[in-house]
């Protein structure tokens, strides 16, 4: 294969050895696409970059955890993998057991995942069991059930899983030659700010960044457990990937932002859509509605004056995470933009359409 997946590029970091077998689909490696659209919009002097991790295998950041969980499962023998997930965890699951020659099965909340996430695991040939529950159900069932059965667990309670995730702090770093001044990143489970955190700190330790970025945590406001310091039993939010009420790594991400001196706050439904229209109109970029959480973060704190008190004008760099394709879901796409009206298949009535 040309391009080096995640375990290949950074095994050195990882709890990898010459016996784990890789089980790779080529993750990782995904642009830093510079959004200067944002720039201008907010009158920032600062460079914003968007970290498309849509761009993955299977269009979204689990794939980088995935490739580590797996490999060290298949290492250990086991045979299959389970786990809980409001949609991505379980494409991405289901893809690498299905090039590991491993079996998966992934229980979803009915009703609340995305049509393109349900898609990939059924044709990567999961056992797909839908409940009627919600994510935190679903995980306390998997748990168990992993606990008590020779099934590997892959949600990112797997320390694995973190570790993999944390390559996208290295792409980041090496990308820029250093690490960020901010990193806006939507919140669910808390894995990915957890293993994003860990990631800066292990590079620094490492030599290779002197700085650390402010950990910029965003949750819906419908599915904010660590904001308002609760869990949220019914959590709602149109964005189904982040529609999560007890997160398993809350401490962690508590702990993300207490040491790099950021902040974890919420962002409304209309927030998140709003930022999602603004990177597919004006900067080209297709992110799901969950990812979009990372920039209407942006939008907001800029808003609330905290650069101008933090950073009196110097040039900062700006890096959010879009974690996932917004292919995955385009029942929302279709439902924000009207669709199209058929016409009579005639040139005159097209033209009319194009305002000609
Ligand atoms: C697009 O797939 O929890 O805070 O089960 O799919 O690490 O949970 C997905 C989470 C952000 C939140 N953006 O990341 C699952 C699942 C997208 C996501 C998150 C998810 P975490």
């Amino acid at each position: 294969m040309s391009i080096k997946g995640v375990i290949e590029r950074y095994k050195e970091y990882l709890p990898v050895t010459e016996k784990t077998p890789i089980i790779t689909l080529c993750e990782g490696n995904t642009p830093l696409v510079r959004a200067d659209f944002l720039e201008k919009m907010l009158n920032l002097k600062a460079k914003v970059y968007l970290k498309f991790e849509g761009q993955n295998p299977t269009g979204s950041f689990k794939d980088r955890g995935m490739t580590v969980a797996v490999s060290k499962a298949k290492e250990e023998g086991m045979q299959a993998v389970m786990c809980a997930s409001t949609g991505n965890t379980s494409a991405s699951a289901s893809a690498y057991a299905a090039r590991a020659g491993m079996k998966s099965f992934v229980v979803i909340p009915e009703g609340n995942i995305a049509l393109g996430k349900l898609a990939q695991a059924l044709i990567h040939g999961a056992t797909v069991i839908a409940i009627n529950g919600n994510f935190d159900e679903a995980l306390k069932l998997v748990r168990e059930i992993t606990d008590e059965y020779p099934v590997a667990l892959v949600n990112s309670i797997n320390p694995y899983r973190i570790e993999g995730q944390k390559s996208g702090s290295f792409e980041i770093c090496d990308d820029l030659g250093c690490a960020p001044d901010y990193h806006f990143i939507p919140v669910g489970n808390a894995g990915n700010i957890t293993a994003y955190w860990k990631g800066y700190k292990e590079y620094k330790d490492a030599g290779k960044i002197s700085n650390l970025p402010k950990m910029m945590g965003f949750q819906a406001a419908g599915a904010c457990p660590i904001v308002e310091g609760r869990i949220f039993e019914h959590p709602e939010t149109i964005a189904t990937a982040i529609r999560i009420g007890n997160p398993a790594s809350w401490k962690m991400a508590e702990a993300a932002r207490d040491e790099s001196g950021g902040m974890i706050d919420k962002v409304t439904d209309d927030e998140i859509v709003e930022a999602y229209k603004i990177l597919a109109k004006k900067i080209g970029v297709f992110c799901e509605p969950a990812s979009a959480a990372s920039v209407a973060g942006l939008i907001k704190t800029l808003n609330l004056g905290y650069f101008n008190k933090e950073d009196n004008g110097k040039e900062i760099k700006i890096v959010c995470i879009l974690t996932g394709h917004g292919l995955k879901d385009p029942d929302r796409a279709i439902k924000i933009i009207e669709r199209p009206q058929p016409v009579d298949a005639d040139k005159n009535a097209i033209l009319k359409i194009m305002g000609y």
